[in-house]
């Protein structure tokens, strides 16, 4: 039974490990204001989060109107960016939902707008082949079955799974989840975010997917394992495995536990004009690569404003790194870790017997890679596929490279073995 389902889920999260980038997308009325999403509620008023009182915020979808959104202009963006997947905030802790569910009030399709965001974006994402999966959050601050509504959000922001209403709370998760799977087509994934509650009963919500939709993918939020985990902000210092690993040390492919890193352009989820620490293109394109040369997946995130565009500091980033991943791709796209890693100077992913050494400090002279027990048949320079000589005895690989880096942000070498 073990080998079975080690095969289904193998097979079943293939194009996960084949599209290696994402879009995640945080979308809603908070965009008014400029606010994270949801924390403003859950949390005292801070310069963090942002300043706005409950009944503001729950005030917002009145004026919610997002009249330029183009989910075909979103769409082009990812794929323009390299991106091979999508997450779209379907429903954010604030239990506002961006999709017209027949089980509350408290939804797109009763703003301004009036149009089914989620459903539009399903369309576009089909029409370019993309594939897209839901964000949904169990955290939920506007249903009274998850906590008792007549206080405020802040003082039982965690859910009171011990009240009575607690299992309506379940059954309006569970019919929400089903409009998710019977009415929009297929899902790529359901993006769980349960901020580590226990109390959600994930055996039914697992059972529940597998039944409605058997390939859609999940992660480790909502209390059970899932396809894959899900660092945040941050890209593990080891390769994520299911048994120890020293640091620097490999996992053999069977140990190897399937990961997704989520990070956002500045420090918002959601969309805040006034957060103008934009990483740079190099961070980023180099976060992307120390993901991949550790197996994961980086699932890079856009908050779009509430005009329903998105920014251009972010667009700019994101078609940078489409421009570097037409030359590079073949190094990210259907790898996984490298055999090499701490190298410092660089970092290594690996796809059958061709090995990527993505350089970011640039040699003078020639390339030394130690530690490679690899035979290497042929060096290739990506950016203008050009060969390179190279010599390789006692565990030492010298390379013969250009004397100025090709790439800024990264070069990448193909080394092919024996
Ligand atoms: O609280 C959320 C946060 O707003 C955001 O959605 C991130 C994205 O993964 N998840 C939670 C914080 O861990």
């Amino acid at each position: 039974m073990l080998l079975a389902s080690a095969a289904i889920a193998e097979d079943r999260t293939a194009w996960f490990r084949e599209a290696k980038f994402g879009m995640f997308i945080h979308w809603g009325p908070y965009s008014l204001a400029s606010v994270e999403a949801s924390w403003p509620l859950m949390t005292p008023p801070s310069k963090r989060f942002g300043f706005i009182s409950e009944p503001e915020y729950r005030a917002l979808p009145e004026r919610f109107n997002p009249v330029q959104y183009d989910p075909a202009a979103w769409v082009k963006l990812a794929k323009a960016a390299g991106q091979r997947y999508m997450v779209f905030t379907s429903k954010h802790h604030d239990g506002f939902c961006m999709f017209d569910s027949q089980f509350t009030r408290y939804k797109i399709t009763n703003t301004p707008y009036k149009k089914d965001t989620a459903a539009m974006l399903v369309e576009a994402a089909r029409n370019e082949g993309m594939k897209l999966g839901f964000y949904y959050s169990p955290p939920d601050m506007d249903h009274p079955g998850y906590r008792d509504t007549t206080k405020l959000s802040v003082t039982n922001w965690r859910g009171e799974p011990t009240r009575p209403e607690w299992s309506m709370y379940l059954d309006y998760m569970q019919l929400q989840v089903t409009e998710l799977l019977t009415r929009y087509g297929d899902v790529a994934i359901i993006w769980w975010d349960g901020l580590g509650g226990k109390s959600y009963d994930p055996t039914r919500f697992d059972r529940l997917i597998r039944e409605l939709q058997p390939k859609t993918l999940t992660n480790n939020r909502v209390g059970s394992p899932g396809d894959y985990i899900t660092p945040e902000q941050f890209v593990p210092k080891t390769i994520p495995s299911k048994k120890p690993l020293a640091p620097g040390a490999v996992p053999a492919p069977e140990d190897f536990q399937l990961w997704e890193t989520c990070m956002t352009i500045n420090g918002t989820w959601g969309y805040n004009k006034n957060d103008t620490k934009y990483k740079s293109t190099t961070q980023l394109i180099r976060t992307l690569i120390e993901v991949a040369s550790k197996g994961g997946n980086f699932l890079l995130n856009v908050g779009p404003t509430p005009e329903g565009t998105i920014q251009p500091e972010f667009a700019e980033r994101l078609l940078a790194i489409g421009e570097w991943m037409k030359v590079n791709g073949e190094a990210i796209y259907g790898t996984t870790y490298g055999p090499l890693q701490n190298l410092g100077f660089a970092r290594t992913t690996a796809k059958g017997k061709t090995i990527y050494l993505h350089v970011f400090d640039w040699p003078k002279g020639e390339l030394e890679v130690p530690g490679l027990g690899a035979r290497v048949v042929e060096a290739r320079l990506l950016k203008g596929s050009v060969k390179l000589g190279f010599r390789q005895a006692g565990g030492k690989l010298s390379i013969q490279v250009p004397a100025a880096a090709p790439d800024a942000h990264a070069s990448v070498i193909a080394l092919k073995t024996r």
